[in-house]
């Protein structure tokens, strides 16, 4: 006797899609095919598509902003949010502050998430302190306990590593097998271009795009992509916005280099004029790298068909837009350079790209499912355990009904920030039935009754990880097969 049968649907991997019935026990697929047998529970998954649940490796929850803002979203909001779009792990970042150690932010960013979630979590490290300490001797303990992947920023004050800083860090990576993800963009250029806008008295939020150009987003993953070179590792180049470092990304890969690119559905659907709105609301698109142009946005959608991109995340960074912990803060309501850094986006990451890639024929099912699933396991050492439908693999599927038309608005959302940058979008296609760990946890649009028992995950190391002689199959963009 099964726990669970998911019966009629059309399942879809990263390479095939089928007509088959889902067996689950213990919270772990057994059986794929027909006329499996009895089960305690049934589904019936008639009419719609039966994808892996989807992993966001991009998120952001409760983590400590500037002085006087909260970020919008605890573990228990995110991952709800999380889970009605479709999702059933989340990867956010565990920040560490100046003067603090790993393990001590992890301690406190462990106790947030403990029975909080909706969805089973993991988490990456931002490593803003690599002092010898972390990296000699916090770091490598840290991997081999399963906190694989880090992140590391070329920008912000409080958070930018020096080259010299970055050389250490990926250094530590190649020799403990982590994964480093680099947020890139040229500090130094922006801190002049900002002193520039505010002495001519340019302080609404649209200068934060014009402050914040195409070339420093280009020097920074050049720059980024010849350490890694130098180290001979490999390395994430997040929330790509634009075809010049998407170009960067390409030209590393023909040297030979390991390198995954991700982009984000607002660098597919928003661009800079966006932050030009009446009364500030601009506000509510300030992210970085900011929203580009219409080129740009066919630039990322060619970068998704294409292999330039391997991951799809939302970067969801939510901070409320009316508030003074938001963005409309008091310090921000004077100058852009204020205005909280990030948008929210977990729950409409997957819709958008169903919608807009899928249904208008930019991609095909299973890319669909490498892009929002499949890539996020196996960069990130979850794979085959999570990101595929496969006998072994833990029973995270979201059942999506491609026939559902919805207008995207706030108010239908599960968050906890004031607004929605796709406020208005239709789209086809949305997750209605969410199965985690074999638990059916949204059933129609409904929240299961314990649901919120999602899991933390420790990670195996990304199978890209160590130097460039260990095998990798890329498809023929360079990107992960
Ligand atoms: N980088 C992110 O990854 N998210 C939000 C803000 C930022 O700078
Ligand atoms: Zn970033
Ligand atoms: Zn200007
Ligand atoms: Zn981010």
């Amino acid at each position: 006797m099964f726990d669970l049968l998911i019966r009629g649907g059309t399942l879809a991997t990263a390479s095939d899609v089928f007509q088959a019935d889902i067996a689950v026990k213990d919270g772990v697929i057994v059986q794929i095919g027909r006329d499996l047998g009895e089960a305690r529970n049934t589904v019936d998954a008639s009419g719609r598509y039966v994808l892996p649940g989807g992993i966001d490796s991009h998120v952001h929850i409760s983590q400590p902003s500037g002085e006087g803002i909260v970020m919008a979203d605890d573990f228990e909001s995110g991952t709800r949010s999380a889970l009605f779009g479709g999702n059933t792990t989340v990867m956010p970042f565990c920040l560490q502050r100046k003067g603090e150690g790993l393990r001590s932010a992890l301690s406190d960013y462990h106790a947030l998430a403990e029975g909080n979630c909706y969805t089973d979590v993991s988490f990456h490290l931002i490593v803003s302190d690599p002092s010898p300490q972390v990296l000699g001797q916090e770091l490598p303990a840290l991997v081999e306990d399963g906190y694989t992947s880090l992140k590391v920023f070329m920008t912000y004050e409080d958070l930018r590593l020096s080259d010299a800083e970055i050389l250490g860090v990926l250094d530590t990576a190649r020799r403990t097998g982590a994964l480093v993800m680099v947020h890139c963009e040229n500090e130094d250029a922006i801190r002049y271009l900002i002193g520039r806008h505010e002495a001519d008295g340019d302080v609404a939020p649209k200068a934060h795009a014009t402050t914040r150009p195409i070339a420093a987003e280009r020097e920074a993953t050049h720059r980024a992509l010849s350490l890694a070179e130098i180290v001979d590792v490999p390395l994430v180049i997040v929330h790509v916005s634009n075809r010049e470092s998407m170009e960067e990304i390409e030209r590393a890969r023909r040297r030979g280099r390991k390198v995954i690119g991700e982009t984000c559905p607002q660098y597919l659907m928003l661009t800079a004029e966006d932050l030009d709105g009446m009364d500030w609301e601009g506000a509510k698109f300030v992210c970085s790298p900011p929203p580009r142009d219409k080129a740009s946005q066919d630039a990322c959608w060619d970068g998704i068909e294409r292999g330039v991109f391997d991951l799809y995340s939302s970067d969801h960074c939510p901070f409320r837009y009316d508030d003074p912990a938001g963005k409309l803060n008091p310090k921000g309501r004077e100058s852009f350079r204020h205005i909280p850094n990030g948008i929210p986006g977990v729950e409409t990451r997957l819709p958008i790209l169903f919608s807009e890639g899928v249904m208008k024929g930019r991609i095909d099912l299973p890319r669909f499912v490498v892009l929002s699933s499949t890539n996020h396991a196996k960069t990130y050492g979850l794979y085959p355990k999570k990101g595929t439908i496969a006998i072994g693999a833990d029973a995270d599927l979201a059942i999506w009904d491609p026939a559902a038309t919805r207008t995207i608005r706030h108010a239908d959302l599960h968050d906890a920030s004031d607004y929605s940058p796709y406020e208005g979008l239709e789209v086809t296609g949305w997750p209605t039935t969410i199965i985690r760990g074999g638990a059916v946890v949204v059933d129609d649009g409904v929240l299961g009754e314990g649901a919120r028992t999602g899991r933390y995950v420790p990670r195996d190391r990304s199978s890209l990880a160590g130097p460039t002689e260990t095998d990798v199959e890329q498809s023929s963009t360079g990107g992960i097969r």
